[in-house]
């Protein structure tokens, strides 16, 4: 339960509980994002955090994504990407078309896949837990980080099973770890506006602890930026706050800003680079018991990534390829960066850049698809 006390805050009373390593209250995070606290001040005690847990390390990786198919059975009002079954737009991949992403990712030296999709209207789970499996037989090196929690909670309602049992199938299957979409805003004001039908937070948070309870390593996301406000926003962080006391289960905070283009939101203005900064910062204080924030470069623009690593963030996702959310939002960032580029990204950020794996393990490289992990990890 998220607890909101009469506590009034000020910025010296906030600076020196972050500088004791004390946790931030709803109030502190409200008045965070608030129009009396410059946001260099909040960039200061962010960047602070940031250093107390990573020092001058950077991390990224090298990924690819697959969209196996956009037909979905959802319409939520912020997505560019969905497509109705009988749309011109609508595609769903072949077994041949998946396996030659898998021998793509492989070719450029690629340690993950990430993968999420539509729910198509026709297509059983056995599909989902396939494609899983197809991948993991033939490329077992690369990590599959895939399916939302709102994937999990639809493959439960179509086979009448619960999400322990999805779960253990989909790791047997070759499942690594989980992304952190779906999560929208929690707070049902918002949620049943942008996203009325799908999994709502409650399952939402279920899945994810017991994917923790089962091993599996998650991320958390925060969709901003649309029809939310400041408190929504410190509710949502909270929630995830909370579980990550319980579980300790959750890697990286991605924060997600909204992009309008080709969306039934399409009348919203894009946050600015400012409110997309704040949010970076605010996130890495309030979210003390989260290892990693990442400023994902293809929403954020590579240059407002760059600065974010210096608000907060300590990881920029990865080169990324075949990357079609964002890109169907409007995004009008490179399809994806070489592992030069990226690096270069950092070391101009006055980072050191780290290639890690999925799971923050450090990876040394001798050539592009000739790599381990680091000894003894
Ligand atoms: O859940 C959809 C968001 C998410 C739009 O876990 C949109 O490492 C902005 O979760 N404008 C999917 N956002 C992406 C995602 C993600 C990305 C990078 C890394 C990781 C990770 C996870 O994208 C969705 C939704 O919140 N989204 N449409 C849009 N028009």
């Amino acid at each position: 339960m998220i607890v909101v006390s009469r506590e009034q805050s000020d910025l010296s009373a906030i600076r020196s509980k972050v500088e004791a390593g004390e946790r931030l209250s709803f109030e502190d995070g409200l008045y965070l994002y608030g129009p009396d606290v410059p946001l260099g001040e909040v960039a200061e005690l962010a960047n602070a955090v940031r250093e107390r847990k990573h020092g001058n390390v950077a991390y990224y990786n090298i990924n690819t994504h697959l969209n196996a198919t956009n037909v979905c059975v959802y319409r939520c009002s912020f997505c560019a990407f969905r497509a109705d079954l009988r749309d011109d737009r609508g595609y769903r991949m072949s077994d041949e078309q998946i396996l030659a992403r898998g021998k793509e990712a492989v070719e450029i030296g690629a340690t993950e896949m990430h993968i999420v999709g539509g729910l198509h209207h026709q297509m059983k789970y056995d599909w989902y837990l396939h494609l899983v499996r197809l991948l993991h037989e033939a490329y077992p090196r690369l990590h599959l980080k895939a399916w939302t929690a709102v994937e999990i909670h639809w493959f439960a309602h179509m086979t009448k099973r619960p999400y322990r049992a999805i779960l253990e199938e989909m790791i047997e299957a070759g499942l690594g770890s989980m992304p952190g979409g779906g999560a929208e805003i929690f707070h049902p004001e918002v949620r049943r506006q942008i996203c009325e039908h799908k999994a709502d937070a409650t399952p939402w948070i279920e899945i994810h602890r017991t994917a923790h309870e089962l091993g599996l390593r998650t991320n958390a996301t925060m969709l901003y930026g649309h029809i939310e406000n400041a408190y929504h926003r410190i509710d949502h962080l909270l929630r995830l706050r909370e579980l990550q006391d319980e579980t300790g289960g959750f890697q990286t905070f991605i924060p997600l800003a909204f992009h309008p283009d080709n969306t039934r939101l399409d009348h919203i203005t894009k946050a600015s680079a400012l409110m997309d900064l704040r949010t970076m910062a605010v996130s890495r204080l309030m979210l003390d018991n989260f290892d990693h924030v990442k400023a994902y470069w293809i929403m954020l623009g590579v240059e407002t990534a760059q600065i974010a690593l210096s608000y907060g963030a300590d990881d920029l996702d990865g080169t990324v390829r075949h990357e079609l959310i964002y890109h169907d939002a409007g995004a009008v960032t490179p399809e994806a960066l070489s592992v030069e580029e990226i690096r270069r990204v950092i070391v101009e950020a006055g980072r050191e850049p780290v290639e890690r794996d999925t799971l923050y393990r450090r990876v040394e490289r001798t050539g592009i698809g000739d790599w381990g992990l680091e000894a003894g990890k």
